[in-house]
């Protein structure tokens, strides 16, 4: 069921939350597969919280965190494994959009006694035994706040600086419409009297090396424009990852280059993957919904971004990637040809 705050069906579901929160002892968070700020942030504000109030909890991370978050503090302590022999009374699960996409994950899920899926994508169904799925919400971070603000705990530096990342990485730097009045409230109280925003925005917007440079540049030098300029791709092949020592992470948020460029409808960002697979990252500047087009494909997202992972040469993905988001474009089209 998906709720919005504020609201008496928001209330129910938070306030079986804070209750199980307050008497669990033993916790553990999953996020889905390489964190962002808020997946890594909403784990990490859990694990201060229960810091501060006694409590054990372990944030389950399987994946090399990118430096941009990895600083945040709580990030050393990701375990990729549970104790065998410890109860768990309570899981998180953080933007855990669907089971599916959770690989291995998913074999923890049943550790716990009770399972409290938080999350602000749509279409999502929830997971757990009792799910706040916050459409209107900018971030997972801020769902959590929404709960550890009802608990009346203080909420420590730590926690607060892991909730500001997500909120602030998710809104893109409150610059999406998703930076709304709520966000900004929860924001303001967050950073206190003691956040340093321009420290934080250092570290995670102008932080780069050397590889992430490159990965971005061949991103760029490859753009090409199709249809009448209306859609945007470029791609990265292993091969140029492997020649230049570059991780999968030096090409996050690459796409941002193509999808900023005027009079585009739909970005797309191709990557090869192992096993004859291709990741393709959508963007849409909101008259194409790439989630519909990426469900198609298996994958998912909202409607402005999104992602799915298809089985092929890249080439052969790309072709047929491209013609479906050319079908999709032409009804986008036709008014404006009317128009002339
Ligand atoms: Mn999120």
């Amino acid at each position: 069921m998906n709720v919005s705050w504020p609201g008496a069906d928001y209330d129910r579901q938070m306030e079986l939350i804070c209750d199980q929160l307050m008497h669990a002892r033993n916790l553990f968070s999953i996020a889905h597969p390489f964190s962002d700020g808020d997946a890594l942030g909403s784990q990490l504000a859990l694990y201060h919280f229960c810091q501060s109030t006694g409590k054990n909890c372990i944030s389950l991370n399987f994946d090399p965190l990118p430096d941009q978050i990895s600083w945040l503090a709580g990030s050393a302590a990701c375990q990729n494994d549970l104790p065998a022999d410890m109860q768990f009374d309570l899981a998180f699960l953080m933007e855990t959009t669907e089971a599916r996409r959770m690989g291995d994950r998913v074999s923890f899920f049943p550790r716990a006694r009770t399972r409290v899926h938080l999350d602000h994508h749509i279409g999502v169904v929830g997971l757990g035994n009792i799910n706040l799925l916050d459409e209107a919400a900018s971030s997972t971070c801020e769902i959590l706040y929404n709960i550890l603000e009802r608990t009346g705990v203080e909420l420590s530096r730590d926690c607060r600086e892991a909730l500001y990342v997500g909120i602030m990485t998710d809104t893109g730097n409150f610059r999406y419409n998703n930076s709304t009045p709520r966000s900004h409230e929860i924001v303001a109280r967050l950073i206190g009297d003691d956040l340093v925003v321009d420290d934080i925005y250092k570290r995670v917007y102008e932080h780069t090396n050397y590889h992430r440079v490159v990965m971005h540049g061949m991103v760029m030098a490859r753009t090409r424009l199709l249809h009448s300029g209306r859609i945007v791709a470029s791609w990265l092949k292993n091969e140029d990852f492997t020649h230049n020592g570059a991780a999968e992470v030096d090409a996050d948020g690459a796409i941002r280059h193509l999808s900023c460029i005027n009079g585009i409808e739909v970005a797309l960002l191709f990557k090869e993957a192992d096993d004859n697979k291709v990741k393709v990252s959508f963007r849409s500047t909101g008259k194409v919904d790439v989630m519909e087009i990426c469900r198609e494909f298996s994958g998912g997202g909202h409607r402005m971004a999104a992602g799915a992972q298809l089985n092929g040469n890249i080439e052969e993905v790309m072709e047929l990637v491209i013609a479906r988001v050319a079908t999709a474009l032409e009804p986008v089209l036709a008014p404006a040809r009317g128009d002339k």
